[in-house]
């Protein structure tokens, strides 16, 4: 009997792809495949367990933290921390990252930053919500506590990378360095099955990805590309078509399928963008790269930017590689 391949034995047959030790990265890998299949039983139910709407806390954001946020961000630390390889994590929800020191990790050589929900402000109207995780090796000695540096590492130094999507179906996308893969949860075997290898993203494509509600406070160089999307020149597929879910994941995962542009550009009400560099662009920007897209603040390379901080936002132009090139021509015409 024919069937897709389970994410366990994906991970078993192509370890030999990850350059370090056998199995750490299908340790980590398993560990964040249960938690987000935890997470998905949350979100499938959101709507009943009366964990909908804020919690009444605000994130380090200054964002108000919904429930599931909470939820979702205890269940991948406590998950995480029951694995040996890794010594801490960074998530948009905790001002300062954790360590974990406790005996089994006195070996661990990865770090993972990530954002255990993102798009939750969507979760109440029923759109497709994400989580998305970025993992590094420890520049600290093992057996020592994680520190900053750990998390201060440049996009170009990550292992593996990826996200969950909770959308018409729960996916999980990662990349470690050797392509894309998409993987389909199936609820009723509990089971991520390889539905999507080696994903690639469209060299070109039409659709553009940003909030125009902003477009008072862009940059003249995103303006003129947004007016030059929109004129008529059938030779050159425009007007390109406008698609925001307001999901960074969502978008992604369209755009990366259909071939598309994502753009979240700095403006006075965000001076440098809004979106994290470490654990929303650079793991974005790794799996976008590897599926032949591009990924830069507009001007330079998303993972080649050096991290000063652990909460730092960034302008982010990520998708197809010709229409982040024609964005990136603009800018540079119109740099203000
Ligand atoms: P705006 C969600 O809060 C998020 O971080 C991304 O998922 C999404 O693309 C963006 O912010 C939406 O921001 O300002 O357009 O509502």
């Amino acid at each position: 009997m024919q069937r897709h391949t389970t994410l366990g034995e994906f991970l078993i047959k192509n370890q030999k792809d990850f350059p370090y030790a056998k199995g750490e990265l299908t340790a980590l890998l398993s560990s964040i495949r249960l938690a987000g299949k935890m997470v998905n039983q949350e979100i499938n139910k959101a709507g009943l367990a009366n964990i909908l709407g804020a919690a009444g806390n605000e994130n380090v954001q200054g964002e108000d933290q919904m429930k599931l946020d909470v939820l979702a961000n205890d269940l991948f630390i406590s998950t995480l921390q029951n694995r040996g390889e890794i010594c801490g994590i960074g998530s948009e929800e905790m001002e300062d990252f954790v360590s974990f020191e406790e005996e089994i990790h006195k070996d661990a050589k990865y770090v993972v930053l990530m954002d255990p929900l993102d798009g939750s402000s969507n979760i109440d109207v029923n759109v497709s919500v994400g989580t998305i995780f970025s993992i590094y090796r420890r520049v600290s000695e093992p057996g020592t506590p994680a520190v900053l540096e750990d998390f201060l590492q440049p996009g170009n130094k990550q292992v593996a990378a990826g996200y969950l999507i909770f959308g018409t179906s729960t996916m999980l996308v990662y990349t470690s360095g050797n392509g894309v893969h998409g993987f389909t949860y199936d609820p009723g075997i509990g089971s991520f099955f390889l539905s999507h290898p080696k994903m690639t993203i469209p060299e070109d494509g039409k659709i553009y990805s940003i909030n125009e509600g902003n477009y008072v406070h862009f940059p003249d160089g995103v303006k003129k590309y947004l007016k030059w999307c929109q004129e008529l020149d059938p030779t050159t597929n425009r007007p390109f078509t406008s698609r925001y879910i307001g999901s960074l994941v969502a978008d992604f995962h369209r755009n990366l399928l259909k071939g598309g542009i994502y753009i979240y550009p700095r403006g006075t009400t965000a001076p440098n963008g809004k979106l994290r560099l470490l654990y929303e662009c650079n793991p974005m920007a790794f799996l976008m790269e590897q599926a032949g897209g591009k990924a830069s603040d507009g001007y330079r390379r998303i993972m080649d930017l050096e991290p000063t901080e652990l909460h730092q936002r960034v302008p982010f132009f990520c998708g197809s590689s010709k229409m982040v090139e024609k964005a990136e021509a603009f800018m540079e015409e119109y740099k203000n």
